[in-house]
């Protein structure tokens, strides 16, 4: 596949809720998608970077930089085989994985749609649907938590994940775990904790949890090992995981048992599949995490899950819990047992609604332009 163009773009989204965390609250999100065209057709991939360097160092406007003048000329006019080549093409830029995520998975899109094959299919997936469960940010008191989950579990994900921070924690789990004795309950801390509050996660031990995500430092895995041997609860690493190597060492320290793989975090549909494989040959259960993408993205999340290592609920949840409108066509839905059915369309499987996207257009570059 020739490399004609690379057209970055940002798009403004408004989040229906404010979703709050252990390092800040979003509400207006600022979505880099970009648009690769090839001699074989083009393809569509979105930068699942945050607006600030809170949840990574990577941002919105870091990854537009990045991919303008650094990624963007390293594929551009290239002749890639398979859009495995692109990480290698990519190389030289050291780190900006979600920025890379966006141009490879642009290729494995353009790639899908030529071969007339849904994307799911062109990874390899196996399964016919994906679970999801929901991330529940942190809400202002406990009624409006519990009435959140009330509703989530009525609408049938099949997970609740509470964010924690520190003294907002144990109390909430307690209150959630009291009403639903028997759902399937995790906390993600976004690394707001240090070894030294190992005595609450020892706490936390007592409610059956499935897993406790990213306790410690988002840099650390060497740390989450200490912690993992003092408690029955897995821990599950989100943040600390770039690529299979991080989750070879994860996994042989012991650091965790229980892998969150996200497309942006480790760069790609490429180096995603071979950290679920090594779960799978591991017995990790792995699961897909969220950030909170439009529907380029979340189109992306789906078609990995359908990969047989995800065999936990993952975080990719319905259209219509983020944004009043979204951008692909049909919205992503979730069916009463909690299940997003693999899509059959060729490529994204979703139809891109392009009026809509240029409406909400607030920059545009060609990087082939320059
Ligand atoms: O840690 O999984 C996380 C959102 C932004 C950054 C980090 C995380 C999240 C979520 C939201 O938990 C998942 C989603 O609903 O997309
Ligand atoms: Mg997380």
């Amino acid at each position: 596949m020739k490399i004609e163009s690379v057209e970055v773009r940002e798009i403004a989204l408004r989040l229906l809720t404010p979703f709050e965390t252990s390092f800040g609250v979003t509400q207006n999100r600022r979505i880099l998608l970009v648009e690769l065209t090839t001699d074989l057709g083009s393809g569509w991939g979105e930068v699942t970077a945050g607006e600030g360097p809170f949840y990574s160092p990577e941002t919105t406007d870091t990854a537009w930089l990045v991919l303008r003048d650094f990624l963007a000329p390293l594929v551009l006019q290239r002749d890639l085989a398979e859009p495995s080549d692109f990480a290698d093409a990519m190389a030289p830029v050291r780190g900006h994985d979600m920025a890379k995520a966006a141009i490879e998975n642009a290729a494995w899109c353009a790639l899908a749609t030529y071969r007339g094959l849904p994307l799911h299919r062109l990874l390899g997936g196996t399964l016919q649907e994906t679970t999801s469960g929901v991330s529940l940010g942190l809400h202002p008191n406990i009624d409006s938590l519990l009435r959140k989950v009330e509703e989530e579990l009525a609408a049938g994900y099949r997970r609740i994940k509470l964010k924690i921070m520190p003294g907002k924690d144990l109390l909430l789990v307690q209150a959630v775990r009291k009403r639903y004795p028997d759902i399937s309950l995790t906390v993600d801390a976004n690394s707001a904790y240090t070894l030294q509050d190992a005595p609450l996660f020892k706490e936390l031990d007592h409610y059956g949890l499935s897993y406790i995500e990213q306790p410690l430092a988002w840099n650390e895995i060497y740390q989450h090992a200490a912690l993992q041997q003092q408690l029955e609860t897995p821990i599950c690493l989100d943040e600390s995981i770039h690529s299979l190597r991080d989750a070879q060492a994860a996994v042989e320290l012991g650091a965790c048992r229980v892998i969150n793989i996200k497309l942006g975090r480790v760069s790609g549909h490429t180096e995603a599949r071979r950290i679920q494989r090594y779960c799978a040959e591991h017995g990790i259960p792995a699961w897909c995490g969220g950030m909170l993408e439009s529907g380029i993205g979340r189109a992306h999340n789906i078609a990995m899950s359908s990969l047989p290592g995800f065999v936990l609920p993952g975080d990719v949840s319905a259209s219509n819990r983020y944004w009043k409108e979204d951008i692909i066509e049909p919205e992503v839905s979730v069916n009463s047992q909690g299940a997003i059915t693999m899509p059959a369309a060729p490529g994204l499987g979703f139809a891109l609604r392009r009026d809509y996207i240029d409406q909400i257009t607030v920059r545009k570059e060609n990087c082939s332009a320059r």
